[in-house]
């Protein structure tokens, strides 16, 4: 197996698993993926999920060696972006709950896009992003067309997938593309911590708070507007949103359930 999965304190890790091609993905590797995207998606008992890579990379994106054989095989891309591709995008970004990335290492093609669509990203100062579609003669994929514009505007998106030229965990935060840089020995632990921290608060609310994003990044204010106040009534019908005022009307700490 190249996807690791572990449960603990609320939080899913989905490790990529293949070090010694820098975590490149290759069909059956991306069948896992997806199907521990969607163990960790319709778990109740999972209220975060983090994904990072083995080794020193996070992901070198599709594998160009099974790429190439496809190639000559004439299978062209052998269906991977419908079959494999978005429907692992669409399950980080439609699932009720915060995906994070810790991007270990370097994040090309695939592996960049997958680290985009998560709701955060937190990274290694030794981590890179690589927007490598065109250096091979392809146009973006999993979903880098639509997080990238919206994470760094259409300008610097246009550049850095035309170009495709690395782009350092500092400057990646100077952009936008990441919300942390943390030392290359920390990042385990950091982003672990952000993890276990999301789990461990009010899940509805998160789910609700992705919805609203996602939904207002393609309608209206006036439709999101609309959308806030379904989603408002929504949460103040939850156990946690109660129990929360509660808590802080008496001055003590909130404790969420997801519920
Ligand atoms: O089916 C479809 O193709 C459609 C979907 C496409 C989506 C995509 O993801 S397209 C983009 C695919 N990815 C790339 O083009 C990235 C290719 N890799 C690189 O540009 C560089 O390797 C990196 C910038 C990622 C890292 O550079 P560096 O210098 O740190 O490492 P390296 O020396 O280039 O690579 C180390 C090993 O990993 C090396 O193997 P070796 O020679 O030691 O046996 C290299 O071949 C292997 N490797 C790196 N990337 C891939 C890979 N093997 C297979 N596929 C890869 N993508």
């Amino acid at each position: 197996m190249s996807i690791r999965y572990d449960v603990e304190s609320g939080v899913a890790t989905v490790t990529l698993d293949r070090p010694d091609a820098l975590n490149a993905l290759v069909a059956s590797m991306k069948a896992d993926l997806l199907a521990a995207l969607t163990r960790a998606a319709e778990d109740d008992a999972v209220r975060a999920v983090l994904v990072t890579g083995a080794g020193k990379a996070f992901s070198a994106g599709q594998d160009l060696r099974e790429h190439a054989d496809n190639l000559v095989a004439g299978k062209g891309l052998a269906g991977t972006v419908r079959r494999h591709y978005n429907p692992i995008v669409r399950t980080i970004t439609e699932m009720a709950k915060p995906v994070i990335a810790a991007v270990n290492g370097v994040a090309a093609g695939a592996g960049a896009s997958l680290a985009l669509a998560c709701d955060l990203r937190i990274a290694s100062e030794n981590a890179k992003f690589a927007m490598a579609f065109a250096a091979i003669g392809l146009a973006p994929d999993s979903g880098a067309s639509w997080t990238l514009p919206r994470l760094v505007g259409p300008a610097v998106a246009a550049e850095l997938l035309m170009l495709g030229d690395p782009v350092s965990a500092e400057r990646a935060r100077e952009l936008g593309l990441v919300s942390r840089v943390v030392p290359a020995d920390e990042l385990a632990k950091s982003a672990r911590e952000l993890a276990v921290r999301l789990a461990e608060g009010p899940t509805r609310a998160y789910a609700a708070t992705k919805r609203a994003l996602a939904f207002g990044a393609a309608h209206t204010l006036s439709q999101s507007l609309d959308l806030e106040a379904d989603l408002q009534d929504a949460c103040a019908a939850t156990i946690d949103h109660q129990a929360a005022t509660a808590a802080f009307v008496a001055k003590e700490r909130p404790v969420f359930h997801g519920r």
